[in-house]
């Protein structure tokens, strides 16, 4: 009633109070009221007068509500959730949506926002620092979580109106903690020089944001690249190392520049102090020397606002790179490290973080520090080397083997790319033509891609870390340079590989996953509130809890049996390790303390810093490598449980750790929904809430693994401790003698000690996990039956509104649009036809002033395909609302239209869209609908005339978001095709259309289609003869040529067929499934996976699919012969009053009735107006009771 009372406020406003009773009539609310099309507002405004003045205000608030939307003028408040919800790991960053104004009408907002954005880009001239990322799927994705939020905030302030109860602080703390998941980071790793910070330059379109330098190491310190979310400036965030870090490190650096003059020493103090630097560190940490960075002085971060990248970059020079010959003070030696936030790259990097990690770890500890949690924390790790050399060089291969312990068991890495860069160099390069060039390098990216992958399944030590998926290594050859150039030298743009980055880097952004997690979340949680103040009569209450305690119980055992066999095979081999290495340690601590080729007079002051640095000595020259005593005693160890380890906890996601036995616990709830129909609300929330704290163990778990792959060293470190202080303590003649003496002592006295130690530490590490793990498991999970089943709380708020609003976007994210709620009778659900069905990516949001027409579609074509016919008033933009063409018109006239086949198109060429053939000569300009993710290059697509039979390539007037606009002059045929294929993702949809089994009404096959997003519907279903189209939510994003798997869960049984098939991105005209799943179970819903079988299975589209709507339509066509021979009314009845699907009234009413046809016409119209669950009810109840009828009666139906 609320957003009514917007609406009568408005009207009222504006003089318009005499349409208050219309609008109330029609429906409209204030979410509908603010999207109102003109179709719309023509009819519940029918005179002029008052119409105009209508569209004059209504246009007025929207413009308003646009300049409150403008992210940089908009105030950030944080929202109450996030402030104990998202946790970021590594340093400060922004909320992902937090920043989005929420209102009731937040779709609105999101749509008006593209609007915005597209008129943003029409007035500014397109330069190479934009990267347009809109999607317009993923941005009806941000409206839904901005939508949920929203809701969720309300329910928390209901709660707080409540009172402290123990359910409803329950309830808080599950809304606190919906916002959880961390982002993912990706580790450009790379010798000096080797193109890091070009590469990431161009992959996220910022050609000079990171500092890029020829003659000498240029980036200095640790730069993190992010999505700035919160407005469209470019900032920076500097953290430095503390006065006291930096007086240690400029005493060290005195001592060593007076033993040995080191380049790298000499350099960093006079980036500071230029000439002074020969003063003492006390006259060095002068005021005088910092006044311009106060921040350093009070510890705090410095930040820089830029309105431009190379502004940014400008000012970032003196903190980021050591390559600078400038005369003014560089203050790189202070920083620990750079937060670059950049605006306009939510697509690529809104959950992902890029990390140019210079060098491989660092001589000052508290960077060396975070350099390892960096690494640790990378899920992505890309190599970056020169293409010339990618195999043969050497550093790649040691950064890569020399940190695989910290990246692989101890962290968290899935993915390793080897990125070949600087692709384009070839010498003498201006000598030779386009095409010899071009043939050169595709071939030598070839032979770099082979070589590098041969080198890499040569390094065993890597392999031990990783379980040896096919999906670990990928090998990029990029030329960031061609990539970035106005015209090509000798590359096309994808061929400079960077494309397909960014294509990853999308894949990993994973928006979609993040927005279901919260929606999917709220939902559980609104579940449960609605539920409990529902079901407080509810009867099943203790007959649930009884079932779910026991299958808590026997899940339980399920994980502890497998989690104690993991422990028993990692004892053994640790066992195995110690025993090993109290064989080899005296012998591999000579070569330690006496190298080969070491002079005592060097190797003297090397033990004396080991020694007096817990037997650790980072390398200040970046080219040295690091000695650890400690990681040297550890490896034999190690070598014994890294094959077991990365058993227990791989790092690839797909089975989980513990052989996937914390993955397949569930108390699978969803088998008893249809059972105890008074609790189903709460079944849902425990399913969310499993599903919510299984992720939220797998995090910690990997969080755990970490730590306790890293025991070992600790624990032989602190062993060893004693002996490094004794050690240090000699002085005079023959101390490295003694110093060697001393430490070869400790360890022959001590290692029968040490290793056991270590290795003990560790099992109770593991212990510790183990028990932890069955404990998180089992208490939450009875919690949360506790406080759904078991607790009767009369301060819940009413929570209705919210949850049905709820329930809306759940839908729209993760199910069906159309599914009515759970114990309620709403709508039927209508199966609808494809060409009732408005594609969503068309809808006229990207073209403001369009007019959405439905189109008169004929199917008497000779070749079954439908005719179009759009009847246009008048002069002005017009959208079918089947295809998502939009008209623009001279004048008033009817466009005649259909699709024909890609007939004229060289092989060369590759259709983008299809090709439609068009009559009306009122036409002057057609926006054709593409299907790109990127639109950002109009040079992408190519439009086809095609004139009796000739094709002439039309140049395009521009391209926006969802469509490429052309002028036209004669109307024929005009389609869309590219110059060459291209493999990045598309804008794609799947399709599924649902059909009946011969004789057998509760099997069924469905028919899914992958397919480009310009596709018609339904140009698709007039293939797909005896189907019913199932409106979903089908967007996705889709790989041209990649191969997708399908999974169906919620049924006992499925067949799906193929295992695996291919998106292959056609436009031809027999639009073919491309898997088909067979079911034959009665189930209702199902859910729909779609997984992209060349990334890990991930998946890119789930859905719940409504299966009822079959049996409705079934009792719907058999009414008649039910009421005559259905003989079993009232058992029927019976069990549908048990289910709830009728009431006490309907049965007495049914059984008063004298005749089983009165009986049967009370029943059906009762189950037929409560909608398609309730009739489906009704059917399986039909089936229970009168099996032999119905299927004789599915003859009929089915013939
Ligand atoms: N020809 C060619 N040169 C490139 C390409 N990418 C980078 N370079 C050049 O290689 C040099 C080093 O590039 P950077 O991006 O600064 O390398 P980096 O790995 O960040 O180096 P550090 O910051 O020192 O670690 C620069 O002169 C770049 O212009 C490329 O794709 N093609
Ligand atoms: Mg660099």
């Amino acid at each position: 009633m609320e957003t009514f009372d917007f609406v009568r406020d408005k009207l009222r406003e504006w003089g318009l109070s005499e349409l208050i009773q219309t609008f109330e009539d029609e429906g409209i609310d204030k979410e509908s009221f603010l999207s109102l099309e003109e179709s719309d507002i023509k009819d519940v405004i029918p005179k002029v007068g008052p119409r105009a003045k209508f569209k004059k205000r209504l246009k007025e608030l929207l413009q308003a509500q646009q300049i409150q939307i403008q992210p940089s003028c908009h105030p950030v408040t944080p929202h109450p959730l996030n402030r104990s919800g998202l946790k970021e790991e590594l340093g400060p960053s922004t909320s992902n949506f937090s920043t989005l104004p929420v209102t009731d009408e937040g779709e609105m907002h999101g749509k008006r926002k593209l609007d915005y954005e597209t008129e943003l880009s029409k007035k500014k001239p397109r330069t190479s620092e934009q990267h347009c990322g809109s999607v317009l799927g993923t941005s009806s994705e941000v409206n839904i979580l901005a939508n949920m939020k929203e809701i969720m905030k309300r329910v928390h302030d209901k709660l707080d109106e409540q009172g402290d109860t123990k359910l409803n602080a329950f309830l808080k703390d599950k809304l606190n903690d919906l916002e959880t998941g961390k982002k993912q980071l990706v580790g450009v790793f790379g010798k000096t020089g080797a193109g890091k910070s070009s590469l990431i330059n161009a992959i996220i379109g910022k050609k000079d944001l990171l500092p890029s330098g020829d003659v000498m190491a240029c980036t200095s310190v640790m730069i993190k690249v992010e999505a700035n979310m919160s407005n469209s400036k470019y900032m920076a965030e500097i953290e430095f190392i503390t006065k006291k870090e930096w007086k240690d490190e400029l005493c060290s650096i005195s001592d060593v520049i007076k033993e040995n003059d080191d380049d790298d020493h000499f350099e960093k103090r006079s980036a500071l102090y230029g000439t002074d630097n020969r003063k003492s560190p006390e006259e060095l940490m002068g005021y005088k020397y910092f006044f311009e960075i106060p921040e350093f002085l009070k510890c705090r971060k410095k930040i820089l606002t830029c309105e431009s990248s190379s502004e940014l970059s400008e000012k970032l020079a003196k903190y980021t790179r050591s390559d600078k010959e400038e005369t003014g003070r560089q203050y790189w030696p202070l920083v620990k490290c750079v937060t670059i936030k950049v605006p306009n790259v939510t697509d690529l990097l809104e959950h992902v973080t890029l990390v140019d990690l210079p060098g491989s770890g660092d001589s000052n500890k508290s960077r060396d520090e975070m350099w390892k949690e960096f690494v640790g924390c990378c899920s992505t790790v890309w190599i970056v080397t020169d293409t010339n050399r990618a195999a043969s060089e050497k550093e790649p291969w040691e950064i890569l083997n020399n940190t695989i312990s910290l990246m692989g068991n101890g962290g968290e890495c899935q993915r390793i790319s080897f990125i070949c860069t600087k692709s384009d160099a070839i010498e003498d390069s201006d000598e030779i033509s386009k095409d010899e060039g071009r043939a050169y390098i595709l071939n030598r990216n070839e032979q770099a891609k082979k070589q590098v992958r041969e080198k890499f399944n040569r390094q065993h030590k890597i392999k031990k870390h990783f379980i040896g998926d096919s999906d670990l290594l990928q090998v990029f050859t990029v030329s960031s340079r061609e990539f970035q150039k106005e015209k090509e030298k000798f590359l096309q743009k994808d061929e400079t590989e960077i494309p397909d980055l960014q294509k990853c880097l999308q894949t990993l952004n994973d928006r979609q996953s993040k927005t279901s997690n919260y929606v999917s979340g709220g939902y559980g949680i609104l579940s449960l509130i609605q539920g409990a103040n529902r079901s407080k009569m509810a009867c099943h209450k203790p007959e649930v809890c009884a079932v779910l305690e026991q299958r808590i119980k026997d899940e339980l055992d399920k994980v502890r049996q497998s989690m104690e066999e993991a422990y028993k095979v990692f004892e053994n081999c640790l066992s195995e390790g110690v025993k090993k290495s109290q064989e080899s340690c005296e012998n591999n601590m000579k070569f330690i303390l006496a190298p080969k080729g070491k002079q005592d007079r060097g190797f003297y002051a090397t033990l004396k810093f080991l020694v007096e640095n817990d037997g650790i000595q980072k390398p200040k020259n970046k080219k040295k490598s690091e000695i650890n005593i400690n990681e040297k005693l550890t490896s034999c160890m190690r070598d014994h449980i890294d094959e077991e380890f990365k058993k227990t906890f791989p790092n690839e996601g797909r089975c989980g750790p513990f052989k996937g036995v914390i993955n397949k616990f569930t108390l699978d709830t969803d088998s008893l929904v249809d059972k105890y129909k008074d609790v189903s609300l709460q079944l849902i929330f425990l399913k969310t809430e499993e599903e919510k704290l299984k992720t939220n163990l797998n995090d910690y778990i990997r969080e755990k693994k970490k730590q306790i792959y890293g025991s070992l060293t600790y624990s032989i470190k602190d062993s060893m401790q004693p002996c490094y202080e004794e050690a240090a303590t000699h002085r005079g003649k023959d101390t490295l003698k003694n110093m060697r003496d001393t430490i070869e002592k400790h360890l022959k006295g001590s290692k029968n000690i040490m290793f056991n130690k270590a290795k003990d530490e560790m099992l109770s590490q593991m212990k510790r996990l183990m028990k932890r793990i069955l404990k998180t498991l089992e208490q939450n999970m009875k919690r949360s039956i506790e406080l759904s089943l078991k607790t009767d709380d009369n301060s819940i708020p009413d929570v209705t509104e919210e949850y049905q609003r709820g329930k809306k976007w759940y839908d729209k994210l993760l199910g069906n649009p159309n599914k009515e709620t759970p114990m309620t009778c709403g709508e039927p659900l209508k199966p609808k036809a494809a060409s009732d069905f408005q594609p969503m990516t068309h809808a006229q949001s990207h073209v403001s002033g369009v007019t959405v027409l439905i189109p008169h579609i004929l199917h008497e074509t000779d070749d079954h395909k439908p005719s179009y016919r759009l009847d246009c008033p008048g002069a002005g933009l017009f959208q079918c609302a089947s295809t998502g063409l939009v008209f623009e018109m001279e004048k008033k006239g009817e466009v005649l239209y259909r699709t024909v086949d890609w007939d004229n198109l060289p092989s060369t060429l590759t259709p983008a869209g299809p090709l439609f053939s068009i009559q009306c000569p009122c036409v002057r300009q057609l926006h054709l609908p593409h299907c790109e993710i990127l639109s950002d290059d109009p040079d992408k697509l190519s439009v086809a005339h095609v004139i009796d039979g000739k094709m002439e390539e039309v140049q395009p007037n521009h391209m926006n978001a969802t469509h490429v606009v052309v002028d036209v002059t004669n109307l024929s045929e005009y389609g869309l095709f590219r110059k060459s294929f291209s493999h990045l993702p598309v804008q794609g949809q799947v399709l599924l259309f649902h059909q009946k089994a011969e004789n057998r009404p509760h099997s069924c096959t469905l028919n899914v289609l992958l397919l480009p997003r310009n596709v018609p519907i339904c140009e698709v279903e007039s293939h797909q003869m005896g189907c019913t189209f199932i409106p979903t939510r089908s967007n996705c994003t889709l790989s041209p040529r990649g191969r997708y798997g399908l999974g169906c869960e919620l049924v006992a049984r499925a067949e799906i067929q193929p295992k695996s098939g291919m998106f292959d991105c056609d436009y031809g005209q027999n639009y073919q499934s491309t898997f088909r799943v067979f079911l034959d179970s009665g189930a209702e819903t199902v859910r729909l996976i779609l997984m992209d079988r060349g990334n890990n299975d991930q998946r890119v589209w789930e859905c719940l699919v409504p299966l009822a709507a079959a049996a409705a339509e079934f009792v719907k066509k058999q009414r008649n012969a039910l009421i005559q021979r259905v003989m079993m009314v009232l058992p029927i009845a019976d069990e549908l009053l048990g289910k709830e699907v009728i009431r006490e009234e309907m049965y007495t009413r049914i059984s008063k009735e004298t005749t089983n046809q009165m009986q049967m016409r009370q029943l059906l119209k009762a189950v037929c107006a409560a909608g398609s669950a309730a009739m489906s009810e009704f059917y399986s109840a039909l089936r229970n009771h009168e099996p032999y009828l119905v299927a004789d009666l599915a003859k009929c139906f089915y013939k």
